[in-house]
């Protein structure tokens, strides 16, 4: 049977979280955007009401939700601001490599750093020149005794200049392609250095930031799952986060639907509200279709993830189908607001900025076609690689 109904915690979870939303993000949201503030104040809050790091498990701690609960909380807190809820969500792609390969002192210590205060994480695999082309990076991590020797740059990082610890991925094996990868944990006082805030178009609020290590020393047991697997252990985190990001989307373009919609009843052209216009009526009705597409890929996308089965092609799917809807449905609520969209003044041009950075993170929207291609010319089993070596 296909439900889509949620349960009545998922109907409280949903509603706490856009509460949550509506008193604590979009109240500051355009002037945090505006000036490029760091939101600690809401990580704060958010992190006490229980609104962070939903994935981490019971036995760790955490509250152990699942990833469509994951799913509804994103949404919400989008739609108040992507900017900030990017800060609040990236303990969790921090965090999985831990959670898929990470021994249990591990387990214990940095998933538990994170419950027991409002810490950040971040996930290191982006290089200036290793984007798309992961198995590009030239980060390395030389094995010397009981301990691994850190050497190298990543960019783009999320809440890099704030958080507490790294996971980091770096070539163990230079000759190896992506067979010469392997993850780590690195805590922030093994030396690591925050090198540069980005100023960015869009999601301001957000910190991005460039994080180097110059021989920095890591215990050998900071190894996530085995040596050289760092790479499967990547695209199996990219699997199971990129759900989150659509549904950050999706939040994002209901953002703009509702401003738009709520606009286009009031305005009044040639003596009626623009609503009134089938070629404003379009727009409203193609932007609700592509919202309710998106979300329903998303929620496929966690579902399956939440039933234990590999997710690999939905989740790119909706990757790639929320984030091209996003950037649509903020393009066309700028049109609504005809001259005004383009205004600062108004609420659209901020999620119209916010919203392109959704077809460029956790993988664009190129690699997500790349990934549908490849699972669709070659499909993997539906369980393979859901577990690694560790
Ligand atoms: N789950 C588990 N294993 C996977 C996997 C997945 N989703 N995808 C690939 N693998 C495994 C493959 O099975 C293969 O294993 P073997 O070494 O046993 O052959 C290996 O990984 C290499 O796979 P593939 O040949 O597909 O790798 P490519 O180098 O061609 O690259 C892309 C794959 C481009 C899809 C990958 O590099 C990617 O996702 N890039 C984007 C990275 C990204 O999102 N960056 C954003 C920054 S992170 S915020």
């Amino acid at each position: 049977m296909v439900d889509f109904t949620l349960t009545e915690e998922q109907q409280n979870l949903r509603e706490m979280a856009h509460d949550f939303a509506v008193k604590e993000i979009r109240p500051v949201a355009w002037d945090y955007d505006r000036e490029g503030t760091w939101p600690q104040d809401i990580i704060e809050k958010a992190w006490e009401v229980g609104l962070m790091n939903s994935h981490i498990p019971l036995e760790y701690g955490g509250p152990g939700a699942g990833f469509l609960d994951g799913c509804l909380i994103e949404e919400e807190l989008a739609w108040g601001c992507s900017g900030i809820q990017t800060s609040l969500a990236c303990n969790g792609l921090a965090s999985t490599p831990v959670m898929l390969g990470g021994s249990e002192e591990l387990k214990r210590e940095y998933l538990g750093r994170l419950i027991e205060a409002p810490l950040l994480a971040s996930f290191c695999l982006t290089e200036p020149d290793a984007g798309s082309d992961v198995s590009g990076m030239r980060t390395t991590a030389e094995r010397r005794g009981d301990r691994y020797v850190i050497n190298g740059s990543k960019c783009f990082i999320t809440n890099g200049g704030y958080a507490n610890w790294y996971t980091v991925f770096a070539k163990t094996d230079k000759d190896a392609g992506h067979r010469g990868i392997s993850a780590f944990v690195v805590p922030r006082d093994a030396g690591v250095v925050v090198d540069k805030k980005e100023d960015k178009l869009g999601q301001r609020a957000s910190n991005t930031a460039t994080v180097s290590f110059t021989d920095v020393e890591i215990p050998a047991g900071n190894l996530l799952g085995a040596e050289n697997e760092g790479f499967k252990l990547a695209m199996m985190t990219l699997d199971r986060t990129r759900p989150g990001v659509a549904a950050m989307a999706v939040g994002v373009a209901r953002a703009a639907f509702e401003f738009a919609t709520n606009y286009s009843r009031e305005r009044v052209q040639f003596g009626v509200p623009i609503a009134m216009h089938q070629a404003v009526q379009f727009m409203i009705a193609d932007m609700a279709t592509d919202i309710e597409a998106a979300r329903l890929l998303t929620w496929k996308s966690a579902v399956m993830l939440d039933q234990g089965q590999r997710n690999t092609l939905i989740s790119a799917h909706a990757k790639r189908f929320a984030a091209d809807a996003a950037m649509k449905v903020a393009t066309d609520a700028i049109q609504v607001y005809g001259g005004y969209g383009f205004i600062k003044e108004f609420p659209v041009e901020k999620l119209f900025r916010d919203a392109k950075i959704m077809q460029l993170y956790e993988g664009t929207s190129q690699i997500q076609r790349l990934v549908i291609a490849r699972e669709t010319l070659l499909p993997r089993h539906a369980q393979e690689s859901q577990t690694v070596a560790v």
